[in-house]
């Protein structure tokens, strides 16, 4: 994706997920709002005066990651949330095993504390190793892999919540359902 979408696609996704706001933009319980507002909303910027739904939707279908949907009109951003107003998300039974990639030096908090959602509404965690290595490695080079106890976790009434296809998310997750991968 060239320079202009991934600035776009950055610009939405603060919209969506840390400054409505600032856009006059208001969300939904589940993170929805209109395209149309958004599109109004980004032209007001000069960088921005000829982005059209086509855009949004090019951003979408060609991201490395799936941030973003639009239906009916509405546009949100899958996850990753940081608004006061805390979004409702769809509750699901997890895969057996979740990943979380970190960075080494964050380990020894987590397996004390359990992951924390920190400024996010949510713990985000991957469905596969690959994600959350791409997830870690934002921020360490060789980061740890965190393997998450899904399954024991979902039976003692810990919830887990749909993102996308690849992250899922969760209020916190107790240490005693986290492994360091060796
Ligand atoms: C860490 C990106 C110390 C946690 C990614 C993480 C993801 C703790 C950091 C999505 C802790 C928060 C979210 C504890 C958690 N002690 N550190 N008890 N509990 N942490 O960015 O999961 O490209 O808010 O391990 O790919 O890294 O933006 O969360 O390192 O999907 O679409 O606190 O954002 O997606 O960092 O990333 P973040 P994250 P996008």
């Amino acid at each position: 994706m060239d320079k202009y979408y991934t600035e776009l696609s950055k610009e939405i996704s603060y919209a969506l997920r840390h400054a409505p706001w600032e856009y006059e933009l208001e969300l939904d319980e589940n993170g929805w709002v209109s395209v149309n507002q958004l599109l109004n909303a980004l032209r007001e910027n000069s960088k921005w005066e000829k982005v059209t739904e086509e855009d949004l939707r090019y951003i979408i279908e060609n991201s490395d990651k799936k941030r973003h949907e639009i239906s009916n009109g509405k546009i949100r951003a899958f996850y990753g949330h940081s608004i006061p107003q805390k979004i409702v998300k769809e509750a699901a039974e997890p895969p057996k095993i979740l990943y979380h990639g970190t960075p080494v030096r964050f380990t020894g908090s987590i397996m004390k504390s359990g992951l924390l959602p920190n400024k996010r509404q949510y713990v985000h965690l991957s469905a596969d190793i690959d994600t959350a290595l791409q997830v870690g490695k934002r921020r360490d080079d060789n980061p740890a892999i965190l393997v998450i106890d899904a399954e024991t976790a979902w039976k003692d009434g810990i919830m887990f919540y749909l993102g996308n296809d690849k992250v899922w998310l969760a209020d916190t997750v107790p240490a005693k359902y986290i492994k360091v991968m060796q």
